[in-house]
């Protein structure tokens, strides 16, 4: 059975947001016309306390963009964002009101000390988020992957989804990188790992 997997459409993500992502709202229109192709649709939030390891402000002397090492391995530092329970860690206009379409939600990232761009693990493979459990437990074999950022979460995911042994199919319209011009390179190296690409105007005939 397929599914649909949004990573992370929040309002941090976006333009105006904490941490934007170039372009990132083109992705939202993308995901709604998907929303309804499919019989499963799971989206991801990154969902941090305000203590996470991954925000440099938590980091006294440190920068955004500055690489620090933790018990877990490196650690990119990143400006404050996706507060559990704040406006940038909702989804973003449009995919808010939809969310009555979203059949779970998946939260990553909720660890203070260990970051989780992947949906399904945290960055050190030590803690599983559940979702892989309930993919399989609803019968999906094959995932449809979406969403923010290409270069960090949507690379994860998809990479730790292919591990699993599912299908990927990674949408590309529906995706944009925190480097917009690693986008392509991201998008080849997730093919020659066994993604195989697609676009929304492929999967919507019409
Ligand atoms: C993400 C950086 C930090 C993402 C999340 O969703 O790609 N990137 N947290
Ligand atoms: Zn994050």
């Amino acid at each position: 059975m397929e599914a649909l997997l949004l990573i992370d459409i929040q309002n941090d993500f976006l333009p105006g947001g904490a941490l934007p992502v170039p372009q990132a709202d083109q992705v939202v229109p993308v995901a709604l016309r998907l929303l309804d192709r499919f019989p499963l649709c799971v989206a991801s939030k990154d969902w941090h306390p305000r203590e996470h390891v991954s925000f440099a402000a938590n980091h006294p002397g440190r920068r955004v963009g500055e690489v620090i090492q933790t018990p877990h391995g490196p650690q990119v530092l990143w400006p404050v964002h996706c507060v559990e329970g704040s406006w940038g860690a909702e989804f973003a206009p449009g995919l808010a009101e939809a969310a009555g379409r979203i059949d779970h939600v998946v939260f990553k990232g909720t660890d203070a000390q260990i970051d989780s761009y992947s949906a399904f693990f945290d960055n050190g493979h030590l803690r599983s988020t559940g979702l892989e459990d309930y993919l399989r437990r609803q019968g999906a074999d094959t995932l449809y992957v979406l969403g923010l950022a290409t270069d960090y979460c949507v690379r994860w995911t998809v990479e730790d989804a292919l591990k699993l042994g599912f299908a990927v199919w990674v949408v590309q319209d529906g995706c944009r990188a925190v480097e917009a011009d690693k986008q392509q390179q991201v998008l080849q190296q997730l093919q020659q790992q066994g993604a195989r690409l697609t676009t929304s105007q492929e999967l919507l005939p019409g």
